[in-house]
């Protein structure tokens, strides 16, 4: 088998359905996965979701992309204001899975900070959290775009390397991926009833798992041409999948 390359949306405190996830895709020690960010917050077992990355760590090649909920964390640690801030962003729930502590445990606090970057970027793809500037290169793209901005499907264009990019950040409902081709989102939202999804880039195959245990697999169709839609970005009938550009979790 040759090396898989995957990305892992935002667990966002989902360890169930993180356990589920990397009990399928069996990580080998070449294959790398990029968690996109959001591990944290929202989600019932944060702690339980930094371990497994931590274990992973040792078992293939891990990288790690720092979410806007990462992002908060860390600054929660400087100031009373920034703590208010970010446990009213999710960081209560987390806490709760942290009993004992502060903000989290320390070493899972290190873990992250340590392992964070902003995006990664191989021969054929792009990785980012939220979203990226289509015209300029990553070096020049803001911590705004790459961390905070929602994408708006219908508004977005590809990135001017031509690589394909794999983002999280923005909610999509019913636990679907939307595949543009040029652009694969990949937040289907597993605090909800929605999923968690791990996408392996080179094959387009597609693994869901859920709070309750559940997979499914798919393939990524490589451009979202649907019965009831035309591929985004192309058209000025824009009914349905402005909707889904929703606020960011
Ligand atoms: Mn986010």
């Amino acid at each position: 088998m040759p090396n898989r390359l995957f990305a892992i949306g935002d667990i966002h405190g989902c360890s169930t359905a993180l356990s589920t996830l990397i009990g399928t895709i069996n990580p080998q020690s070449d294959d790398t996965i990029v968690v996109l960010g959001d591990v944290i917050d929202y989600g019932p077992d944060t702690r339980g979701a930094v371990q497994q990355l931590i274990d992973l760590s040792a078992r293939c090649q891990l990288i790690l992309l720092m979410g806007n909920h990462e992002e908060m964390l860390f600054k929660a640690a400087r100031s009373h204001d920034d703590l208010r801030y970010w446990l009213d962003c999710g960081g209560v729930t987390t806490r709760r899975s942290y009993p004992d502590q502060k903000l989290i445990d320390p070493e899972h606090f290190r873990f992250l900070k340590q392992h964070c970057r902003v995006f990664h970027e191989t021969d054929g793809f792009i990785f980012v959290h939220a979203n990226y500037i289509p015209d300029q290169p990553m070096s020049k793209q803001s911590d705004q775009s790459l961390r905070w901005d929602a994408i708006q499907p219908d508004r977005t264009a590809p990135h001017v390397s031509g690589k394909p990019v794999v983002a999280g950040h923005t909610r999509l409902p019913h636990g679907k991926v939307r595949d543009l081709g040029f652009l694969v989102m990949i937040d289907t939202d597993p605090t909800r009833v929605g999923w968690l999804t791990a996408l392996e880039v080179n094959s387009g195959e597609i693994f869901q798992a859920n709070q309750r245990g559940e997979i499914r697999k798919s393939v990524r169709t490589g451009t979202e041409v649907t019965s009831s839609r035309t591929m985004a970005g192309t058209r000025n009938n824009a009914t349905g999948s402005s909707r889904e550009a929703e606020a960011p979790i």
